[in-house]
């Protein structure tokens, strides 16, 4: 497939530590995942769905202890330690190759090696980069294709070069005890083992497009973000591109492909997805900021996903798609989790392969974390932009977390410098994409706590750098929270499509044709700039008191953002300093 030397020469170092049985290259033919889904059916990794319902899908399930990202088995290896600070795990490289060099020797003796050559990017993209994973997992081959593009394209674009993310990956024997997702920034190298679920195991996709990926942008001079991409086309058919960073299971897949509200459909208003998860953004040849998605498909949430929250996923899993760790439903072999509809099976089996009855049982079926993973040129509002090498300009940059309090609807920074303040600030309630408890609100750094390869002071600083370089050609940025809750713990925005509206007044503000209020934390919009036409329940004094900025809990915010600041010591770029004491003195 290549004579790449570097490639080569890796090949036989990894090979000889993993000594597998079989190696195979992934050439990525449709002839060759084919063969490789019908043995991975043959062998009950993957159960063949209902194919007149669902063509092309399959239903896999992971080790009841391995659902989700693991944080605390997540290391960044930098040779110093103080160059992956205070937010990441560490380890001397050496001391942690020497380790897991123990627990990959030998370790595919009795299994088939896979190479797989990718490209993060569409191929011949300037902003495009090529990894190669190995690994023993049909799994990972099969999600690996949907996810990026996969086979010889991919190491062509690679040519003679050293610049290529080393991945290797083994299930090993998904010991929790032993599970270690390693990256080495400085190395280009990844190290996974002892697990099969998405994050841990889809190298191309936090492990290399977010944690390497932005060492890489921060030693390059563009950046690497946790961040959704959409087009927003306006009865004249103008289309505006906004990039949005939520953490984990905090609606970026459902802002990507959400359905506009009648009246807006009505005014013409439209939608495109280019991306749900992982932007890269390069200044281009006009000054502007460019993004692009990195990957080809959605690794997407399948609880809570139904045809009135985000029929545009949904209809996205219809083909080819492989679901993890949701409910098997045996009445017509199809799936089901829970908030897909109101009529959960009966005869079916739970994420976990027992027999589950729907309408009777008072377990959760699915797994709060099952996930579907979807080709994106299946989604019916994919963009025509997905796959332009050049990528789309970004007008708006849109940070948000799951807040019950705090946090109004939408407020604007005043500029960059404040915007990247208003990121660094982030918090939201943890999920259940990641292990650990769910619900705690803890700081999320432009929603990339659990993915930043560096120190998170440098990357404030590259932030602010990229601010200076964009000068006024940057793109604006705001602040957003569907998740506000009333004395009951009822979500009081209705979120979903209702969040064009937001979206809506943001592109405004990009254009200069809406007025805005000062408060102390950043511009809010009026009230009754909010498009609230054909909302139900929802009133203008609904908008005043989502929008309400109670200064007590944001004085409390500042003592806790005082305590998360000074984790950074002095490598927190002094601007951030300046912004808080200013915040504070605004809360007066
Ligand atoms: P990752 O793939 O983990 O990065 O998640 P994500 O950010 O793409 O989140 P996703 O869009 O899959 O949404 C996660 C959960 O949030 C789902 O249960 C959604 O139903 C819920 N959700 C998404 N958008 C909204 C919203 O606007 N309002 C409310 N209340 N819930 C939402
Ligand atoms: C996330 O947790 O942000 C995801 C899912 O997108 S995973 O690929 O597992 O990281
Ligand atoms: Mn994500």
């Amino acid at each position: 497939m290549t004579s790449n030397q570097h490639v080569l020469r890796w090949l036989e170092e990894m090979k000889a530590l993993v000594k597998p049985m079989n190696v195979v290259w992934v050439d990525g033919s449709r002839e060759q995942m084919a063969d490789l889904k019908r043995q991975a059916i043959a062998s009950g990794e993957l159960i063949e769905l209902n194919q007149d319902l669902l063509p092309g899908c399959t239903l896999h399930r992971t080790a009841p202890n391995d659902v989700a990202r693991v944080e605390h088995r997540t290391f960044i290896c930098t040779r110093k330690k103080e160059d992956a600070g205070p937010t990441n795990n560490w380890e001397d490289p050496q001391v942690m190759y020497e380790k897991l060099r123990k627990l990959f020797n030998g370790v595919m003796h009795d299994r088939t090696m896979y190479i797989i050559p990718y490209s993060m990017g569409p191929i011949g993209s300037p902003y495009s980069k090529v990894g190669i994973e190995l690994t023993d997992s049909i799994y990972v081959v099969l999600n690996m294709d949907i996810m990026t593009r996969v086979g010889k394209a991919a190491l062509d674009q690679l040519g003679d070069s050293n610049d290529f993310v080393r991945g290797l990956h083994s299930k090993a024997d998904i010991d929790e005890e032993n599970r270690y997702i390693c990256h080495v920034p400085e190395d280009n190298t990844i190290w996974s083992i002892n697990s099969g679920y998405g994050g841990n195991v889809l190298l191309g996709k936090k492990c290399f497009a977010l944690r390497i990926a932005s060492y890489q942008g921060w030693k390059e001079g563009w950046m690497a973000e946790h961040m959704l991409i959409l087009g927003i086309e306006n009865p004249k058919g103008e289309i505006k591109y906004v990039a949005a960073a939520f953490p984990s299971a905090c609606g970026k897949t459902n802002l990507a492909m959400l359905i506009p509200p009648e009246v807006y459909q009505k005014k013409g208003y439209k939608v495109w997805t280019v991306g749900d998860d992982i932007a890269w953004m390069n200044i281009g040849k006009d000054g502007r900021l460019w993004a692009i998605n990195p990957e080809s498909g959605f690794f997407g949430v399948a609880p809570g996903t139904n045809m009135k929250s985000n029929a545009n996923a949904l209809l996205s899993t219809k083909k080819n798609t492989i679901f993890t760790n949701v409910v098997h439903n045996l009445e017509n072999n199809t799936v089901w989790w829970e908030g897909l509809d109101k009529n959960p099976p009966e005869h079916a089996l739970d994420w976990q392969g027992n027999p589950w009855n729907g309408k009777t049982s008072d377990k959760k079926g699915a797994h709060p974390n099952s996930r579907f993973t979807a080709p994106a040129i299946n989604c019916p509002c994919i963009s025509s932009e997905f796959a332009n090498p050049q990528g789309v300009p970004i007008s708006a940059i849109i940070f948000g977390g799951r807040r019950a309090k705090t946090a109004p609807l939408v407020y604007q920074a005043k500029d960059w410098e404040h915007g990247v303040f208003v990121g660094s600030i982030m918090a939201s309630e943890t999920t259940a994409a990641a292990t650990g408890a769910v619900g705690v609100v803890r700081r999320d750094p432009m929603a990339m706590l659990p993915f930043c390869g560096y120190h998170m002071g440098d990357y404030f600083q590259h932030w602010l750098d990229m601010g200076k370089k964009l000068g006024d050609k940057a793109p604006k940025i705001f602040n957003v929270n569907w998740f506000r809750t009333d004395d009951n713990g009822n979500f009081i925005w209705p979120g979903f499509g209702e969040n064009l509206r937001v979206l809506d007044w943001i592109i405004q503000r990009c254009e200069g044709a809406v007025d805005a209020v000062e408060t102390p934390i950043g511009y809010e919009p009026k009230p009754e700039d909010i498009n609230i036409e054909g909302l139900e329940g929802i009133t203008e004094d609904t908008i005043k008191n989502l929008l309400y900025v109670d200064k007590n809990l944001w004085k409390e915010e500042v003592a806790g953002i005082k305590e998360f600041y000074a984790k950074f010591g002095d490598r927190l770029p002094k601007e951030l300093n300046a912004q808080l004491a200013a915040l504070e003195q605004r809360l007066g």
